[in-house]
């Protein structure tokens, strides 16, 4: 069996507690409570901007065949970035100034550590984590989405064609970096795509509960602290991911 195959196996809970998670369930039904998608587009903001230096960190040591589309994530990031922002003018949602909750902050670190400390492979799944976890997510948005909502461009963005296939080509460069691992470093490997699925079930339920940081009523932090990326607001909008499933200008399969 296959490295994935046999960790979404053993992990199968964790599937089913992002898969049948409230939030999407409301989200998709139109009943989530506007505070509450507003929270999610907070610190989701704040997660994807962390995003961008966790990949790049990745970038010195991975094989030459992952610069390009490692690079090509980095822009798809930045132009999620401004997506995000689209969607909170529109709504009429404050996005910047809030701080990072507990677990948003926690994901931040865990992601930053992981690319800094561990092995390619190790941030690897790590990465293939997240962004399957996100297109499964929002699949269960798309089954039934008001085709009118204000949230449809996300269902877009994650559930969309581009970044399905995406996904099925990190799927694919993960099983060959597994199988390159040895019986320690696939372990180490098994035990982050638990963390980082354990940690996609925590956002989603941050996000239900507004939670804050555990033990105190205020966390005190500034009200200025928040992301730090500055968009262009001018540049329109184009579909983040669609320079990922182009086909290579070579003709070269890129291996
Ligand atoms: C993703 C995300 C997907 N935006 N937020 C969380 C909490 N997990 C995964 O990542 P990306 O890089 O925005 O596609």
């Amino acid at each position: 069996m296959s490295f994935i195959a046999q960790q979404d196996q053993r992990l199968a809970p964790l599937w089913k507690a992002i898969r049948s998670h409230r939030f999407l369930a409301d989200t998709r039904d139109g009943t989530i409570p506007d505070q509450t998608f507003a929270t999610w587009l907070r610190q989701d903001y704040l997660f994807v901007e962390a995003a961008i230096p966790f990949i790049a960190a990745l970038i010195p040591r991975a094989p030459t065949r992952h610069w390009g589309p490692l690079a090509g994530v980095i822009s798809a990031l930045e132009k999620e970035l401004k997506l995000f922002e689209e969607r909170a003018a529109q709504v009429g949602v404050q996005l910047r100034g809030a701080p990072p909750s507990f677990t948003c902050h926690a994901y931040v670190q865990f992601l930053l550590a992981t690319a800094h400390t561990r092995s390619y492979a190790e941030g690897y799944t790590v990465l293939y984590a997240a962004e399957r976890a996100y297109h499964e997510s929002w699949l269960v948005v798309k089954d039934g989405l008001a085709p009118d909502s204000p949230w449809m461009p996300f269902v877009e963005n994650w559930a969309g064609e581009d970044f399905a296939g995406y996904v099925t080509y990190l799927e694919g460069e993960l099983e060959t970096l597994a199988e390159a691992a040895g019986p320690a470093e696939r372990a180490r490997m098994a035990e982050l795509y638990r963390l980082t699925l354990l940690y996609e079930v925590a956002f989603w339920e941050m996000a239900s509960t507004a939670e804050g940081w555990p033990g105190v009523e205020d966390d005190l932090a500034p009200v200025t602290q928040g992301p730090n990326w500055n968009p262009d607001p001018s540049r329109t909008l184009e579909g983040a991911w669609t320079h990922m499933t182009q086909p290579d200008p070579t003709g070269e399969d890129g291996t």
